[in-house]
């Protein structure tokens, strides 16, 4: 039940994820260089395409654009990670996906809390890419147990934070002065902390077992890692880079170019080089977590062609596959993913929400035939925008900004179930989420067809 006095949750998102915005760019300067460099490009883009700024406009995607960012944040306990659920959801954001990065040597797991619904990702799609930390992959017994210890001791939420958040579930919501309060509670947990809570040899320690249990056990909270607004071009985005004095990562991950965007590319820069203070020696040290990064969306994926394009990547990852530049491989073997929006839409490479622009369906044809009305033009397909991530590129994400050129691995050991254990509920299935989207709008094409409706 939500009271006529209660802040909506796509408010609150909304209010948070500004805040967030706003606290990173005081942070790291160069966030708000990009923030500006994709706000041309994206202005630059609309205004050279006037066809993609219409349909971005038809599909409600212009409006969020400004808005819309990711950020990512590390987490170390169960604890964490079950308050981290009650506390988003909040403000309308729910468990989707899970992603195994252990695979590439990072000793994490990792869901996206997001909004689903139709209308909360309109308003903003704020996302929080989050994970938790698997100590259990720590190979030393001693030392895995002192950062059990050490984060046994924390507490990342307030305590006024956590009170809010059990107040919103018991009435169903927050007011006005509520919401404020509890915006900027939970800000604060992920701010920058420069001093480090444990000694300098433990920060060694942890760091030489791997840089990422360094950067989650040895200060006081999750500081927040990233925040990614959503570029329009981001072959653009990365030509830019440089010329204002941003070092980019060399390549983008994820699909290449291509006419119609596919799920998800992203670059991102290096983390910066920050300084740390210990508890217990004057000498300050050094970190390196915090970095920037950029992303284009594209559509989202069946699971046909979700299974096509992780072929396709796997393909071309192989070293053992073919020659020329890793852009050139992947050029050429992407030929085979078809590149225009019929053929992904009849083919069910690709999800799509139908909307109804003719008043009825043309005489003499079967109301029922989706294909029919759409060829007709009577129905519109729009793309549905692709809201997750991919651990492939996350990990080459994870790795660029992790300082090191260190490789290690773990034995492929996805924990799904250990996972929801940990967070006190189950993920949401992404693509079952795009597939029940893609449904609704079909129903309400036939829906507004029908007799009965007249
Ligand atoms: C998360 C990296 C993953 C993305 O966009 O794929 C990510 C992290 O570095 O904590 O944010
Ligand atoms: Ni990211």
């Amino acid at each position: 039940m939500t009271y006529p006095t209660h802040v909506a949750s796509d408010d609150i998102r909304s209010r948070f994820s500004r805040a967030m915005s706003e606290m990173y760019r005081q942070e790291v300067p160069q966030y708000g260089t990009l923030l500006d460099l994709v706000a041309d490009i994206n202005a630059a883009c609309l205004a050279e395409s006037p066809q993609q700024r219409a349909a971005l406009q038809a599909s409600g995607d212009l409006e969020r654009l400004h808005v819309e960012r990711h950020g990512a944040v590390r987490l170390g306990t169960a604890a964490e990670l079950s308050q981290a659920r009650r506390i988003f959801a909040v403000m309308g954001m729910q468990p989707v996906g899970y992603y195994d990065l252990s695979v590439a040597g990072v000793p994490v797991h990792s869901t996206a809390f997001r909004p689903v619904g139709d209308d909360a990702l309109a308003a903003n799609p704020f996302r929080l890419f989050t994970s938790l930390l698997r100590l259990e992959l720590l190979s030393d017994p001693v030392l895995r147990e002192q950062a059990r210890t050490i984060l046994a001791r924390r507490r990342i939420f307030s305590e006024r934070a956590l009170a809010l958040t059990t107040a919103a579930e018991a009435a169903g919501g927050l007011d006005e002065a509520q919401a404020d309060e509890f915006v900027a509670e939970v800000r604060e947990t992920f701010r920058w902390h420069g001093q480090a809570t444990v000694s300098a040899e433990t920060y060694r320690q942890l760091h030489d077992a791997h840089r990422l249990i360094a950067d989650v056990v040895c200060f006081s909270g999750p500081h927040i890692n990233h925040l990614t607004p959503r570029t329009l071009d981001i072959d653009a985005a990365q030509r830019e880079m440089p010329l204002r004095g941003i070092a980019a990562k060399e390549v983008v991950e994820g699909p290449p170019p291509r006419r119609h965007p596919i799920l998800l590319r992203q670059t991102s820069f290096k983390a910066l080089v920050e300084t740390v203070r210990f508890p217990d020696v004057d000498a300050v040290g050094s970190h390196t977590a915090r970095f920037g990064e950029i992303e284009q969306r594209g559509v989202a994926l069946t699971r046909t062609g979700r299974a096509l394009y992780d072929r396709l990547l796997a393909d071309v990852r192989d070293p053992q596959n073919g020659s020329g530049s890793y852009s050139e491989r992947l050029a050429q073997a992407f030929a085979q993913f078809p590149d225009d929006l019929d053929t992904l839409r009849r083919d069910k490479l690709a999800f799509f929400r139908y909307r109804l622009v003719a008043a009825k369906a043309p005489a003499g044809m079967a109301a029922a035939d989706l294909d029919a009305l759409v060829a007709s033009g009577a129905v519109v397909a729009d793309p549905i925008v692709y809201e997750d991530f991919l651990p492939v590129s996350a990990a080459g994400i994870f790795q660029s900004n992790l300082g090191g050129t260190e490789q290690r691995s773990y034995a492929a050991d996805a924990a799904q179930a250990a996972f929801e254990r940990d967070l006190g509920a189950p993920v949401l299935d992404e693509i079952a989420l795009y597939e029940a989207a893609q449904q609704r709008s079909i129903d309400a094409v036939f829906a507004a067809l029908a007799p009965s409706a007249a």
